[in-house]
């Protein structure tokens, strides 16, 4: 029997609704979400190539990509149900049977795919909604949308989707408590009055815009902070565990952090500071002797996310649990996330629940896909922001970043490097892993391309050549063209 229009319309609304009974009845849970565990199945069934290319091309685009393929794929399976509930109805001459089946069903569904009774009653009710109001009161269970029927119905459907998906926000609240006391705020104050006042320039903490996101999967992982705990384990003398109020009882620091993606294009983005506060790596694993002949780890995190490199990269790193002064929020890794200096962000892992020490060395997820970015991260001077003064006298700015290395010059051109003027650099923050500003006037009559370049701190001029990201991160000197 072919689908009739109305039938269609019907179990489409089934499916979206299952989605957004879920979300509401448990908020943004990755795990608890069955968009979320199919979304994760998609991450992890697309072939590396595809990865690397929508994390190269498209972006955080990428990122909807595949989260539009697994909403398709989660509103087709719970449609499917619900066109099941209905045949059911029409068989039996029952509205009650059509819609206990596809209730049941769809809760079955939904809590074989989370383990969660709220995600199963969620799904449940969602989806067999629409199945109930448009069988109810039609004669032998047949659906019959006339016209008015059927902006009616559309209109109720889209209004239950949206008070859902209201539901499903108001559910999961970023915590605005202050963490780190007083310290943190002071180390705000200072990195804004240590920034440089360039139009378009953010803050030495970044300002212009939120903090940079990369995150494998669309939905966070929301582990809660009374249940999550962070392990020790594999090739090392003695297992250890942590609770989240045993990490914070242990001794606190807060620093500035600089993190950049090794997906960062050249001049791109994906590079932010943010105050950190937390517990130092060397406090977790002080007295811990390594057994492995590797000497490396394996962090592992709630999403599957996980990455491996040299124990000694994790010495002087941070188990950060605050940012900026705040609760760490959700999508940069609650309750507790590392912070390894002068490493590419892919070895940062968030929502991080293992530090496995291995016996020999195993790629992480990033790795898998063909990426190189476990190790320090290249030299950069980024060219973010022009301020003309209305004369040919434009200013040039934008952040300076070499790791654990240290920034020590920046020089521009504007005559393809044949002459070289130092710029102004920002007093370094105090820290081992933190950008500068730096800054420069010219003077110029046409268009004209500008050049950055950056000395690190060993005294090292950055290679001129440009290469792209993948695999192992950008380099080069930044040119762009800059109108008088
Ligand atoms: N658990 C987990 N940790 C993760 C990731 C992730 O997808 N899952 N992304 C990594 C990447 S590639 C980067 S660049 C940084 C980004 O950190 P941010 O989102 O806080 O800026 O987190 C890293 N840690
Ligand atoms: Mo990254």
């Amino acid at each position: 029997m072919p689908l009739s229009r109305d039938d269609a319309l019907v179990v489409l609304a089934a499916g979206v609704l299952s989605v957004v009974g879920n979300v509401a009845a448990v908020g943004f849970a990755t795990t608890r979400l069955v968009l979320g565990r199919v979304d994760a199945v998609v991450v992890n069934a697309t072939p590396s190539a595809l990865v690397t290319f929508s994390i190269q091309q498209l972006g955080s685009a990428g990122n909807l990509l595949h989260l539009a393929l697994s909403a398709a794929v989660t509103v087709g399976a719970f449609a499917a149900v619900a066109l099941g509930g209905l045949a059911v109805a029409r068989r039996t001459e029952t509205t009650a049977a059509g819609v206990t089946a596809t209730a049941g069903v769809a809760a079955l569904g939904a809590y074989a795919a989370t383990a969660s009774p709220l995600a199963a009653v969620g799904s449940g009710v969602g989806a067999s909604v629409p199945v109930a109001v448009a069988v109810a009161r039609s004669p032998g269970s047949t659906v019959d949308l006339d016209r008015r029927r059927t902006i009616e119905f559309v209109g109720s459907v889209s209004a239950l989707a949206a008070v859902g998906s209201a539901a499903g926000v108001l559910r999961t609240p970023e915590s605005a408590a202050d963490v780190g006391g007083r310290e943190p705020r002071e180390m705000l104050d200072a990195a804004a009055a240590a920034s440089f006042d360039v139009d378009g320039l953010g803050g030495l903490v970044s300002t212009r815009r939120a903090h940079y996101e990369v995150d494998i999967n669309a939905i966070d992982p929301s582990p809660s902070a009374g249940t999550h705990t962070l392990t020790v384990t594999g090739a090392v003398d003695a297992e250890r565990e942590f609770t989240m109020a045993q990490l914070r009882a242990l001794p606190t620091e807060s620093r500035y952090n600089t993190l950049r993606c090794v997906g960062d294009d050249l001049n791109g983005e994906k590079i932010d500071t943010a105050v950190w506060t937390g517990t130092p790596t060397d406090v977790l694993l002080e007295g811990l002797e390594p057994e492995g002949d590797c000497e490396c780890v394996m962090l592992r995190a709630a999403d599957g996310y996980h990455v491996q490199f040299p124990l000694d990269a994790l010495r002087g790193g941070l188990l950060a649990y605050g940012m900026n002064g705040k609760e760490l929020p959700k999508g940069h890794g609650f309750p507790v996330r590392a912070l390894v200096p002068g490493h590419w962000g892919e070895t940062n892992v968030k929502w991080l629940t293992e530090i496995e020490f291995l016996d020999e060395a195993a790629d992480g997820y990033w790795e898998k896909r063909g990426w190189q970015g476990t190790g320090p991260v290249e030299t950069v001077a980024k060219i973010h922001a022009t301020e003309r003064h209305g004369d040919g006298r434009v200013t040039v700015a934008g952040p300076a970043y070499a790791g654990t290395r240290g920034v020590e010059r920046v020089e521009v051109s504007t005559d393809d490097g044949d002459t070289w003027q130092d710029a102004a650099l920002t007093d370094p923050l105090p820290g081992d892993d933190v950008w500068r500003q730096w800054r420069a006037t010219v003077e110029l009559d046409e268009p004209t391309e500008v050049v950055a370049r950056a000395t690190d701190g060993t005294g090292r001029l950055q290679p001129a050549e440009q290469s792209g990201s993948y695999p192992s991160g950008a380099s080069g000197w930044v040119s762009t063209e800059v109108r008088p």
